[in-house]
């Protein structure tokens, strides 16, 4: 499998590396893409030093998979031209998430919804992945009615420039800035951009998403997402109101049985999951399950992943890893 990383100087990119590492992912070439601004710059990976190149050398390559991460519109303008050639693009922005031509995909969740015609495969949001990880299974038995959910996110999923400014902040230097107000010793009511009825994009990809991988439109989802300065994951409050009832020990049991989902409930001992503990894990942490007391059939969870791992890097190579295992990859050598 030849792979390549396209944004692999950023935040997200760095953490693919890792992961393909970690995960042994079988590949036997690696292109290091970036922008115009990098190419020709040396990077160290595994023992091997690469030298990052451009987008159109890439193409020219003909990778069997990109896995790219830099930003919507390369993914609008550069994708096509991957899968033109080809290579199957598991794209980690928004650009392609809410095309209905294009799957959007949780391996645990949907990953047999992919076919070895899909070019373009979307990455969800981080913060819908490690929400739908611990939601799919209990909709599934329970059935949701409607969420409420808040969200305290951590600045890498700005990106370099965001976690330059906490850091310039901390130290008291003046620096481009990523925000439109401080990070330090703030919490900003706004991820991404502002877009319909007073919503911000993230709001509403929590909301859309939600109803593309669980294919169930008839959710009610409302969301405040929130930007923390924090960096080892996003948390999130999440109320849910069933249309059956059900039983908290079953819950807990369910979850448990989740593969990719880890309780970590136990009030006593103070133990709950936290950005400080997910950090530089793959799982998605659940705690805090209880009841809301104020309706019938509703449950309320806390809901904590590294962002950079299960809700980008981790997730976009676990597809790639289900693509290979069902030999749903055609390399573009022999079949373009
Ligand atoms: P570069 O380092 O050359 O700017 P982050 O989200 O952490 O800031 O990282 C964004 C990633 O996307 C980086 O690897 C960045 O490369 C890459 N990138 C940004 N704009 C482009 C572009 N127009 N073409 C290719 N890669 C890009
Ligand atoms: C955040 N979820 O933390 C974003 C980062 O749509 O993939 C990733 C943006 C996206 O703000």
């Amino acid at each position: 499998m030849r792979v390549a990383v396209v944004g692999a100087t950023g935040m997200v990119g760095n953490v693919m590396l890792q992961v393909l590492k970690e995960r042994n992912f079988n590949f036997t070439e690696l292109y290091l893409v970036a922008s115009e601004r990098s190419v020709g710059k040396k990077v160290e990976f595994n023992g091997t030093t690469y030298s990052v190149i451009g987008l159109q050398d890439a193409v020219n390559l003909k990778p069997d998979i990109a896995l790219f991460s830099a930003g919507g519109n390369t993914s609008l303008e550069w994708a096509p031209k991957f899968a033109e050639v080809g290579t199957t693009v598991i794209d980690n922005s928004s650009a392609w998430r809410m095309n209905p031509n294009n799957k959007l995909i949780v391996p645990e969740i949907n990953a047999s919804e992919l076919t070895e015609n899909d070019k373009i495969i979307a990455n969800p949001n981080c913060s819908t992945i490690q929400m739908v990880m611990a939601l799919a299974p209990l909709h599934s038995k329970y059935k949701m009615k409607r969420l409420v959910i808040s969200t305290y996110q951590s600045i890498t999923g700005t990106g370099v420039k965001a976690v330059q400014q906490l850091e310039n902040e901390v130290n008291g230097i003046q620096g481009e800035t990523a925000y439109p107000h401080p990070i330090h010793k703030n919490a900003l009511p706004h991820c991404d951009v502002f877009e319909e009825a007073g919503y911000t994009k993230e709001e509403l990809k929590l909301t859309r998403e939600t109803h593309k991988i669980l294919n169930d439109p008839s959710i009610g989802i409302t969301a405040t997402a929130v930007r923390i300065p924090v960096v080892g994951g996003h948390s999130e409050s999440v109320n849910i109101e069933f249309e059956n009832d059900f039983d908290l020990t079953e819950v807990r049991k369910v979850l448990s049985q989740t593969p990719g989902v880890i309780v970590q409930d136990n009030i006593e001992n103070n133990e709950y999951p936290m950005p400080l503990s997910a950090h530089g894990k793959d799982e998605v942490f659940v705690g805090r399950i209880r009841r809301d007391l104020s309706q019938p059939n509703s449950l309320n969870l806390w809901i904590v992943s590294d962002n950079l791992r299960k809700g980008a890097a981790t997730n976009a190579i676990q597809i790639a890893e289900y693509l290979a295992s069902e030999n749903l990859i055609k390399s573009p050598t022999l079949s373009v």
